[in-house]
């Protein structure tokens, strides 16, 4: 093969901003597939899930990250951990906040943001909710916030400008080889998309605290010649959570169940069996153990 004169960029382009704002939308719509689930819940993306885009000439190593937030409980210093993370080894950063946000609501990641002294964009997300001209008072404001910084308004929704963010990546993505093989997409094994469209079923079809409680656990993951064998767990922090409407046999579980099945056939381009089992475990989201072995913290 003759090898090209152009020069090969690489990096990694971490996403951050406060919950709800749109960072999980966007990542998919700059991958082109759905890594990352999206509700209109806040502290729906609890990792930091890795997208790759590859290309001849560039790699774009794009991480999802959880909203920022300051922490209740321990899992919720594990999912800021990443955030942490993702603003250490950033190449170049996107931080996204949307047309209703006055400040970044997290004042000393803000502040840490603005130390930082990489190429920065930031992104005005859902501009499809608003008026031309609250969207020109909107890109003032964060102009006079955050120096230096270019700015840019968009809709990851409805794909406006997304374009502009992928022109402003390969402007100022660093040169140098890939760090990944030029086929991978994600840094997360199978199994961990499995249990993610889970707990969107769960976030979607549950109300009150039963998302934020739940921690999905796949217990079995066997690719066989025509089907995908998956046994779940769906791990509740108090036993009251059983009743509210996951209860073991219930129809809300099935409901869930054939709804995760369905997203995860087209996921994984192959025939799926699902169970799924619901089961008590006490205040996971306090306990260090469980926490690390559910990958919160190392
Ligand atoms: N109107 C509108 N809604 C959007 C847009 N982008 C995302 N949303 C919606 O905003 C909600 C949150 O989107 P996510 O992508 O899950 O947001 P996130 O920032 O990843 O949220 P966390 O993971 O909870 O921090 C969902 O209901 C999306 O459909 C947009 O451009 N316009
Ligand atoms: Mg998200």
């Amino acid at each position: 093969m003759e090898k090209s004169n152009t020069k090969h960029q690489s990096g990694f382009v971490n996403i951050i901003g406060s919950p709800n704002v749109g960072k999980s939308t966007l990542m998919n719509e700059l991958v082109g597939t759905k890594l990352s689930i999206i509700t209109s819940k806040a502290q729906t993306t609890r990792h930091r899930i890795m997208g790759i885009v590859n290309d001849e000439n560039y790699q774009i190593v794009f991480s999802d990250t959880p909203g920022v937030l300051d922490p209740a409980y321990k899992l919720h210093e594990g999912m800021m951990s990443f955030v942490e993370t993702a603003l250490v080894d950033a190449d170049l950063l996107l931080v996204v906040t949307d047309v209703f946000e006055d400040t970044l609501n997290h004042e000393s990641t803000f502040e840490k943001i603005q130390k930082l002294n990489i190429p920065t964009l930031v992104l005005i997300n859902k501009i499809d909710l608003i008026n031309q001209e609250k969207m020109e008072e909107r890109v003032s404001f964060w102009a006079s916030k955050l120096e230096g910084a270019s700015i840019l308004p968009l809709s990851a929704l409805h794909k406006t400008n997304v374009d502009f963010v992928m022109q402003w990546i390969l402007k100022n993505l660093p040169e140098g080889h890939a760090y990944y093989d030029k086929d991978t997409l994600t840094d997360k094994p199978e199994k961990f998309f499995a249990a993610e469209i889970i707990r969107e079923k769960v976030l979607v079809n549950f109300k009150k605290e039963v998302p934020y409680c739940i921690e999905i656990e796949i217990e079995e993951f066997k690719e066989e010649q025509n089907l995908i064998r998956i046994r779940a767990l769906i791990h509740v922090a108090r036993e009251s959570q059983k009743g509210i409407g996951i209860g073991q046999q219930g129809d809300n579980l099935k409901k869930l169940g054939s709804q995760a099945r369905k997203d995860m056939e087209t996921f994984f381009d192959k025939k799926i069996f699902l169970e799924l089992f619901v089961k008590v475990n006490k205040d996971w989201r306090q306990d260090e153990r469980k926490l690390k072995r559910f990958g919160y913290l190392s």
